[in-house]
């Protein structure tokens, strides 16, 4: 089950700086929150943060018709995210909230938004392993060893989403939507 939300406009030629993502809906964000108060750096404002699935790149505004295409095209089932784990890339100094347990349907869900790309010549970032994580800091120390309350990320939305700035700040803006089935 999908519905997608197309806000498709065309009409600029300027390329635009894209990628696809998993949206955190208010819960999952709040919770987020909590966690991202803990960590010293240059914190992700509230409402970017994200779990990114491809990064594209600079994209010309022709192709976003067939970029919706791809996305209305990816499978919907459940996605339950336990988010277990507060990682730390070293060398971009960033800390992030992920899971232990990366359940397959996000694999799978990854995998087919990948072969799509690839089978109509996307091009996008293939340079790191995909490793699910929401960004909370950058420019970050080394996150602190605390305990932390988990949850689970009950996954619905799958966002193609332009990253912009405004007026010196970054915006994440969602061009389009897919929605998954909630788990029963
Ligand atoms: P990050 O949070 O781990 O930096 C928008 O920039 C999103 O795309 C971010 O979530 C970022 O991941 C991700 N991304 C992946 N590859 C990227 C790249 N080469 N340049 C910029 N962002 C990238």
């Amino acid at each position: 089950m999908f519905d997608v939300h197309g806000v498709t406009d065309t009409s600029h030629d300027k390329p635009l700086r894209l990628f696809y993502a998993l949206w955190p809906d208010e819960a999952a964000r709040n919770a987020l929150l909590e966690l991202q108060m803990q960590q010293r750096g240059r914190r992700t404002r509230p409402g970017n943060l994200h779990a990114t699935l491809a990064f594209l790149g600079e994209q010309q505004a022709t192709h976003l018709p067939l970029l919706e295409e791809i996305l209305a095209s990816l499978p919907v089932d459940a996605i339950t995210l336990p988010i277990d784990r507060i990682g730390y890339f070293k060398k971009k100094r960033i800390v992030w909230a992920g899971s232990h347990a990366v359940p397959d349907t996000l694999i799978a869900l990854q995998q087919s938004l990948a072969d799509k790309l690839n089978e109509h010549g996307i091009d996008f970032d293939r340079k790191n392993d995909f490793t699910p994580h929401i960004t909370l800091a950058r420019d970050a120390q080394p996150p602190l060893d605390r305990p932390f309350e988990p949850f689970i990320w009950g996954i619905r939305q799958v966002a193609l989403v332009q990253s912009m700035q405004e007026g010196g700040r970054l915006e994440y803006n969602v061009l389009t939507s897919i929605y998954l089935a909630s788990e029963t």
